[in-house]
């Protein structure tokens, strides 16, 4: 099985700054926790940072060449306004679970907006680096029997 993880803008300060709501990991920790987990579940895990939208939409279209079977993303700021990274999304037909460290329904109201929760497989938020994780078991769990 190939997952691929996908983090947003913004994603690659993680652990520098921000420590009281995002926490202290960085981005390559978590990276190499999910690259630990998907080991150990025999999957393939391809993983991507970007801080432009147009080069978060090509690698959701290259996906379909990689043979990528589920996507974790976290979309970051772009949850709230993304309708093209959301097309993207629709139009690889790609099953994906959408991922967030903090709780984001506990935040700002301009957070509330979210233009990925309806069509994700499901939405992981405000737990942490652990999501990933979770977000990894997730995907080898529902879509194992595709793949087999
Ligand atoms: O909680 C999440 O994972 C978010 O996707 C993070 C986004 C935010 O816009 C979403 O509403 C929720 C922001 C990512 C910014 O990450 C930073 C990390 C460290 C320092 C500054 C920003």
């Amino acid at each position: 099985m190939k997952i691929l993880l996908i983090n947003g803008p913004n994603l690659d300060l993680l652990g520098t700054r921000e420590k009281a709501v995002y926490g202290p990991t960085t981005l390559p920790e978590i990276e190499a926790r999910a690259q630990e987990k998907a080991k150990a579940l025999g999957i393939e895990l391809f993983t991507f940072q970007s801080n432009h939208e147009g080069e978060l939409i090509e690698k959701i279209h290259a996906a379909r060449s990689l043979g990528i079977h589920g996507i974790l993303i976290n979309p970051a700021g772009y949850t709230h306004t993304s309708v093209a990274i959301r097309d993207a999304l629709l139009g690889v037909g790609i099953p994906f679970i959408e991922i967030h460290i903090s709780n984001v329904a506990a935040r700002e109201p301009f957070r509330q907006k979210n233009l990925f929760s309806d069509i994700a497989v499901g939405t992981i938020s405000g737990l942490g680096p652990y999501g990933y994780i979770l977000g990894i078991e997730a995907l080898h769990a529902l879509l194992g029997t595709e793949t087999r």
